[in-house]
């Protein structure tokens, strides 16, 4: 339907894979709206994946491999915009795949297990909710036992930041993609990720492919010299500086 030509054909395209995943019954009507506000946040950036997300993917992944109970959360943005390279991600990374919905519906968990599986996606947890997140109110509280809930290092993105402090108050850590620096998401989690989800999961699974050979120590010494607030900082000076060179033209 869009012509490839499209100077816009890219952000078109994620539009309709959220159109698609809503009639679906996987993406909620309020996750349209939130990925409208990332749009905005995208264009500012210049739909590129800035250079301080680089330095954040890599620490990112290390994060994951050295993690013994690393966890992808999944949620009905993310499972239409890339549900393929999610599950690749959490196979890479040896760890588990689990729903966690803020608008949690049976019928949407249903929904979004189906679209992980017929990617290759052989074990899905939250399917099930057998446990609760201490201090969260909303339905994302509702997680697996032995998946959210037992994990030391959680992978989230298109977030609230309600569940990032709770999971961070829980003793875990945090790793985010959100296109808003300035988001208490983005300000609270351990790494963030300031890009699109779009970009954003495959150059991290091409990372953790990357780091995967490496010892324990050697992963920790990666992720333990980065800087969550410096490198919120440095997406935040490479959206102003593209903002001048806009303004000087
Ligand atoms: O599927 P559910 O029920 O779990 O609901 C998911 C939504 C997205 C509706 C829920 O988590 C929500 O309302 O999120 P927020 O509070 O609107 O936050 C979404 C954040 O993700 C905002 O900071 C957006 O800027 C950011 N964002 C939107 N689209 C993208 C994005 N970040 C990265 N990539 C995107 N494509």
């Amino acid at each position: 339907m869009i012509p490839k030509s499209h100077p816009r054909y890219e952000s078109l395209r994620q539009r309709e894979l959220l159109v698609e995943g809503y009639k679906a019954g996987a993406t909620a009507l309020e996750g349209l709206i939130a990925f409208g506000r990332g749009e905005a946040f995208d264009y500012l950036l210049g739909e590129k994946t800035p250079d301080a997300a680089v330095e954040a993917v890599r620490a990112a992944a290390a994060m994951l491999l050295a993690a013994e109970n690393p966890v992808v959360s999944v949620n009905g943005n993310t499972a239409v915009l890339c549900p393929e390279e999610l599950v690749k991600l959490a196979r890479a990374v040896e760890g588990k795949l689990e729903i966690n919905l803020f608008y949690r519906t049976e019928k949407r968990v249903k929904a979004i297990e189906g679209i992980l599986k017929g990617h290759g996606a052989e074990k899905v947890y939250g399917v099930k909710a057998d446990a609760e997140i201490e201090g969260l109110d909303s339905r994302r509280r509702l997680v697996d036992r032995e998946g959210i809930y037992s994990a030391d290092v959680v992978f989230v993105a298109l977030e609230d930041g309600d569940r990032t402090e709770a999971l961070i108050k829980a003793g875990k850590k945090v790793i985010a993609v959100d296109l808003n620096p300035l988001s208490r998401t983005a300000q609270t989690a351990s790494i963030t990720i300031v890009d699109n989800v779009i970009r954003a999961v495959p150059l991290l699974l091409a990372a953790a492919e990357e780091l995967r050979a490496m010892d324990r120590e050697a992963l920790n010494r990666i992720h333990r010299s980065f800087d969550n607030p410096s490198n919120l900082r440095k997406s935040l000076s490479e959206i102003i500086h593209g903002l001048r060179s806009m303004a000087s033209h």
